[in-house]
């Protein structure tokens, strides 16, 4: 999903980061490149306009704040906009409290308005509530047939009246749903290639009769802009309480979703990933922005190193790393705290850029819990200066952790090139973690 945008805007935050300081010509220039990316992503242009002079705005006022680096300030800006830009929160699915309930599916033709209407059954079957699904679209006797049979896959009734007017058909479903104790009832209207008065006045009597709780308008994400005209189109004739982009597991750019907001007013609510009847996802505003900025889980990620790093410990070592005193010991200690954070790969991949690096490569905890056994053999003396280790004593901790000498050359030659890898890093950000591996 969005692989090209991500890919452009972490290259332009790659360059961000490296500034020592922010000038009005840097960051236009910076501005100048996350327009373009937005741009070629099929993002909307005056979206993008107005995304570009909201960051701008800010970034400018926020020049003196001294403790944050310029560029990591740049991207917190724009993930800051982005998150407004995509609508803040999550739009949950609105169910009446009174039963039933009704979701009205609309959109063009093979936007995926039956696959929404089965996903949607599936969801809130196995919310335990009882629902009915409509056909309403009696123009094809294939469309009644189609819904039928995910109907089936699924388990949940199908209400059909074969071709008799969309109206009639739901009119018959609610009194249908009334009498059985029906939850929630979606219906599966017809669609249209493009939009035409037919189309919009059979849904607006639909509407009138109804007065559904949701009016949910399917568009394909592959169409890009197209997907967002459609969208503004419907909401302005209809009043939609919400959008679905499907076909979000395609090679779309992001550009609907990205602009749909921004151009309608009406919240994304929910995203189709996929053909399967469970491939369908609610729609995180912040979540999203995270990663079409490829900071992976970025914000997670925070939280649980602010959880459990202990912040004096970490403040101390930095000075030690500094000042290039980092002993065995100190290794221990981070040892030890990494494996509070949770699985070694969980923690990496969250971390932005560390999840590609990684792919593939795999962490073995027994050769952590090796690395550990051995720390543990030795004495304070030895872990604060592991050159006097000689041959007895190497043989020493070999035999009290269970390893071979061999296991323990490696591993303090290791530990040497670690050390000095770190005194190259030089200055550390972000109480103890390596600069690289912070987003801002
Ligand atoms: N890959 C992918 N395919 C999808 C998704 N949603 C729907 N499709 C596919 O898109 C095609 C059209 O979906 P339908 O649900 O039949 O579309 P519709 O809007 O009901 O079409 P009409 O009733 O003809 O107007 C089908 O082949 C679906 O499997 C999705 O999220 N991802
Ligand atoms: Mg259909």
């Amino acid at each position: 999903m969005f692989d090209s945008l991500t890919e452009k805007l972490e290259a332009t935050f790659k360059k961000l980061r490296g500034l020592g300081t922010l000038t009005e010509d840097n960051i236009k220039e910076a501005l100048k490149e996350i327009r373009r990316a937005l741009l070629e992503a099929d993002v909307n242009y005056k979206v993008t306009k107005d995304f570009i002079q909201d960051v701008q705005a800010e970034a400018v006022g926020a020049e003196t704040i001294r403790s944050v680096e310029p560029g990591q300030l740049i991207v917190k800006i724009v993930h800051e906009k982005m998150i407004k830009l995509l609508g803040e929160k999550t739009a949950e699915i609105q169910i009446s409290e009174r039963p039933p309930s009704i979701i009205m599916i609309c959109g063009l033709q093979g936007s995926g308005k039956t696959t929404l209407t089965a996903k949607l059954g599936l969801l809130y079957k196995k919310k335990k509530q009882k629902v009915l699904l409509v056909a309403a679209d009696p123009y094809r006797p294939a469309a009644v047939k189609q819904l039928q049979t995910l109907g089936k896959q699924i388990d949940v009734e199908v209400f059909e009246m074969g071709q008799s007017d969309p109206v009639t058909i739901c009119k018959g479903a609610i009194s249908k749903a009334r009498k059985e104790f029906v939850d929630l009832i979606i219906f599966d209207t017809a669609g249209r290639l493009h939009i035409d008065e037919e189309l919009m006045n059979e849904l607006s009597d639909i509407k009138k009769m109804a007065n559904p709780r949701e009016i949910l308008l399917v568009a394909d994400a592959m169409t890009g802009q197209d997907a967002v005209n459609v969208a503004r189109e419907f909401h302005e004739k209809l009043n939609v309480t919400g959008v679905v982009l499907s076909k979000m597991d395609g090679d779309a750019r992001g550009g609907a979703a990205l602009s749909i907001r921004g151009v309608t007013g009406c919240p994304l609510k929910l995203v189709g990933i996929g053909e399967k009847l469970t491939d369908l996802e609610p729609f995180h505003p912040d979540r999203m922005a995270s990663r079409i900025l490829g900071m992976g889980d970025i914000v997670s990620f925070v939280e649980k190193a602010q959880e459990m790093v202990d912040f004096k410990e970490a403040e101390k070592l930095e000075k030690k790393l500094r000042k290039s005193q980092f002993t065995l010991e100190d290794f221990l200690n981070q040892l030890q705290q990494l494996k509070k954070m949770g699985p070694l790969e969980s923690i990496m991949e969250m971390i932005p850029g560390m999840g590609k690096a990684l792919k593939g490569a795999t962490i073995d905890p027994k050769a952590m819990k090796r690395v550990e056994a051995m720390v543990l053999s030795m004495t304070p003396y030895e872990r604060q200066n592991p050159k006097i280790i000689n041959g007895s004593r190497r043989k020493r901790i070999a035999a009290g952790s269970g390893t071979t000498i061999q296991d323990l050359n490696r591993m303090l030659k290791q530990f040497a090139q670690m050390k000095k890898m770190i005194k190259s890093m030089g200055k550390m950000n972000f109480k103890g973690l390596p600069k690289d591996m912070m987003p801002f």
